[in-house]
């Protein structure tokens, strides 16, 4: 619980099982359930979870194998925000990127500013690498251009936000491009309830297996495509 706030970890998680326990471990008591949502894993991250599910009682463990084009990022966030019972949503990688200990800090600003849904933003940042830096930067300035929204992380994959909102996002991508989704459906559909939130993100546990450079054109042409098929 964080002050009336019910709150839901959730995090989609593909061939992760090398570190998932240290992760399960770790997450902060203020935390009232933890979805983890394999998809797709071709290693035992699955049997991993499952076998941790009996350990930790706030665990739930679901499994959700859509994919589209072999990436089903979204469909398992959205499973997970389908199952979350908190009235607050944190959705998070589960590859220790993101500072899941920050929630009352964001929840606060979030208070503070009369935000519903906070994108949690890395930039500035000097430590992730320039070509990700100019990648997401070019995303940024797309987004500028089409849509008129000044943002920084427009690749984030930190978000708070309240549950009642779920169905007000409109989500349908089931692959990485649930990410530019989710931002731009909040700003579109929430307006000034919704905001960027500062973060510094982490070390990796495990090896990247993102493609980011093709990652990054699919992003590309989808922000593109979507300004002109949303209205
Ligand atoms: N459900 C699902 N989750 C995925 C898929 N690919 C990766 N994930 C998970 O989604 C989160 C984000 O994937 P990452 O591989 O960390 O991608 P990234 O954050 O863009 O890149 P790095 O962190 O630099 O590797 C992680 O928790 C992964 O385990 C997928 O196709 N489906
Ligand atoms: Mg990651």
């Amino acid at each position: 619980m964080l002050g009336e706030y019910r709150v839901s970890l959730i995090m989609p998680c593909r061939n992760e099982s090398a570190h998932l326990a240290g992760l399960i471990d770790e997450v902060p008591d203020f935390y009232d359930e933890i979805i983890l949502i394999s998809n797709a894993s071709t290693d035992d991250t699955y049997e991993v979870a499952k076998d941790l599910e009996r350990r930790y009682p706030k665990l739930r463990v679901l499994k959700d194998d859509r994919t589209i084009n072999g990436i089903g990022y979204g469909f398992a966030h959205m499973t997970g925000m389908t199952a979350a019972r908190g009235d607050l949503l944190v959705c998070s990688d589960c590859d220790g990127t993101y500072p899941i200990g920050d929630t009352p800090r964001i929840i606060e600003e979030m208070r503070r500013r009369g935000l519903e849904f906070a994108s949690c933003t890395r930039y500035p940042a000097k430590d992730i690498p320039l070509k990700l830096q100019m990648g997401v930067r070019t995303l940024n300035l797309e987004i500028a251009l089409l849509y008129g929204l000044r943002i920084r992380d427009s690749l984030s994959g930190m978000w708070v936000f309240h549950r009642s909102v779920v169905p007000k996002l409109h989500l349908t991508e089931g692959d990485w491009n649930l990410s530019p989704q989710i931002k731009l459906n909040a700003h579109r559909y929430l307006g000034d309830r919704f905001g960027e939130v500062s973060i510094k993100q982490r070390a990796r546990h495990g090896d990247t297996k993102q493609r980011y450079f093709e990652t990054g054109m699919r992003h590309l042409l989808w922000i593109a495509r979507n300004r002109f098929v949303q209205d």
